[in-house]
């Protein structure tokens, strides 16, 4: 292997996060697999070769691939009552953090920038921090400045759909084949409840009636984007009492015009944001809640389960961001030259890890197949940094990833973010407490490796750390553990 190849065994290793990976010295879903962690699985070949390397489209690729957003669409046509104004989309991002606003010159520079040191990185999205369709000038001059200098990114955009309409045969021309549309609510009478007022057409449209309009160009807009075969994600908002069980009509809604992708995503609500739920009291869902309608929704369009909310200038693996090392101050005044090696390099690594890691999902089945089919399904957390493996010190950890195991496999839950234990070498007894917060529910972590004190700390309220399986691939270890555990009939008579 040439010394520029970035290898993957030392992201196994845990030496480096995927994104942290420096560059090469040059300077440089059933319908199916989706949101799935299985790859390919019985996806068409047209529709995986657009997934594969997309780290939202593709639970899979996420453990890969990065993806960046660059803020060049400030302006927005509608408001959400989960949204000030003052910080990002919250469609598509946290609120409270704001971010740096760039012109569509400067958004290039920055991808270009990204992409001569982050080898993972494949897609480049719009998401903000207003609406992409309404700024459709911005967001079109910032596609056409970033493909001059670098041709083999995926563009990505997210909106609220309002001018969806007006812009589905440009979204062609631009090579655009991965479309989000948030659409909270398919009935105007809950859509008022969410938007106080749309902006159409020069005139304001308010309660009922705005939400009308703004429903019927969404379905408008999707039923545009299958026609044209663009991959359309569905983001809905979770407001519990407002539209939770109402999303489950959403998605029905949504596969039947042939939505590839639903992200149901939690309401972010806190008074210090400003928004009109957050001042209210307007509460967000609980994981447990969350997990519910996931499950509720099960069978229905295909659910993307690994999203991290992330910002509208957000850059790196998701669950990371890197977007502080390239601000407008840090970039380089002439965009750096494309170079493909590293990229291609990285590619060719993570083909065959994916290999790699399909026969070990595959050997992590064959066990489970043994185990007790009554056995209980169980939540695990996991520590990893990416690659698929559990590569991080429990120390480390800024959240944790959620699986689910039975007898039918290993699954990808979701994840839980919590501050990382460890400051500067030395546990932390508050953020210990923010950690068992994030764990409630669970009762096993699983880390590469973890101090005596926390493991003691864990063990008394409850939870299990196992370091046993370092480095290993998660559906690996996690199968292992519970073929042990429930493996035999009399085994399991004992364990809840
Ligand atoms: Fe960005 Fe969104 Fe494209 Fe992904 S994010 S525009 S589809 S490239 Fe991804 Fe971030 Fe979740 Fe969005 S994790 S908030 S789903
Ligand atoms: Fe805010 Fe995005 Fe809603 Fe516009 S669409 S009001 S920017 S959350």
């Amino acid at each position: 292997m040439s010394s520029n190849v970035i290898s993957l065994s030392s992201i196994a290793r845990g030496r480096m996060a995927p994104a942290e990976a420096p560059a090469a010295p040059t300077g440089g879903c059933s319908s199916t697999s989706c949101g799935s962690d299985k790859g390919q699985g019985d996806m068409p070949a047209h529709i995986w070769d657009k997934v594969k390397d997309h780290p939202c489209y593709s639970e899979e690729a996420h453990h890969y691939f990065a993806r960046m957003h660059v803020a060049v669409a400030p302006a927005c046509n509608i408001q959400c009552n989960y949204c000030n104004r003052k910080y990002d989309c919250a469609n598509e991002s946290r609120p409270g953090v704001t971010s740096e606003k760039l012109s569509p010159e400067q958004a290039a520079r920055k991808v270009a920038a990204v992409a001569a040191r982050v080898p993972q990185l494949s897609v480049l999205g719009i998401a903000g921090p207003g609406d992409s369709m309404f700024d459709w000038r911005k967001t079109a001059a910032t596609f056409r400045e970033v493909s001059k200098l670098l041709p083999d990114l995926k563009y990505c955009i997210s909106t609220n759909g309002l001018a969806l309409p007006d812009h589905l045969d440009e979204l062609a021309e631009h090579n655009i084949d991965h479309v989000t549309i948030t659409i909270n609510m398919v009935d105007p009478e809950i859509g008022a409840l969410i938007y106080p007022w749309i902006y159409f057409k020069g005139k304001r449209y308010t309660g009922i009636e705005g939400a009308r309009i703004l429903h019927e160009r969404q379905m408008e807009g999707l039923e545009g984007l299958t026609s044209r075969g663009i991959l359309t994600k569905i983001n809905s908002v979770m407001i519990p009492g407002i539209n939770d069980q109402h999303l489950i009509e959403v998605n029905r809604e949504i596969k039947a015009r042939g939505a590839f992708l639903h992200n149901v995503m939690p309401l972010i609500s806190d008074a210090a944001h400003g928004t009109a739920f957050g001042l209210s009291g307007q509460r967000g869902p609980k994981p447990a809640e969350l997990k519910d309608l996931q499950d509720k929704l099960a069978g229905g369009a295909n659910l993307m389960r690994h999203c991290r909310q992330c910002r509208a200038d957000a850059v790196g693996m998701l669950g990371e961001d890197l977007s502080q090392d390239f601000t407008l101050d840090k970039l380089p005044e002439v965009a750096a030259v494309f170079d493909p090696e590293p990229r291609r390099l990285y590619r060719e690594v993570v083909e065959r890890e994916r290999a790699d890691r399909a026969k070990a999902v595959e050997g992590a089945e064959a066990e489970l197949a043994d185990t007790v089919a009554e056995a209980p399904a169980r939540l695990v957390a996991v520590c990893t940094k990416g690659g698929g493996r559990i590569n991080q010190h429990f120390g480390h950890a800024k959240e944790f990833q959620i699986f689910e195991v039975d007898a039918k496999g290993v699954r990808f839950s979701g994840h839980r973010k919590a501050d990382n234990y460890c400051v500067g070498g030395y546990g932390d007894d508050d953020k210990l407490d923010v950690v068992l917060a994030a764990l409630e529910g669970i009762d096993t972590v699983f880390v590469a490796k973890i101090g005596r004190c926390p493991k003691d700390d864990l063990k008394k309220a409850g939870i299990e750390a196992i370091d046993a399986y370092p480095f290993d691939y998660i559906e690996t270890a996690v199968a292992g553990w519970y073929a042990q555990r429930f493996g035999q009939v009399s085994e399991t008579a004992d364990i809840a």
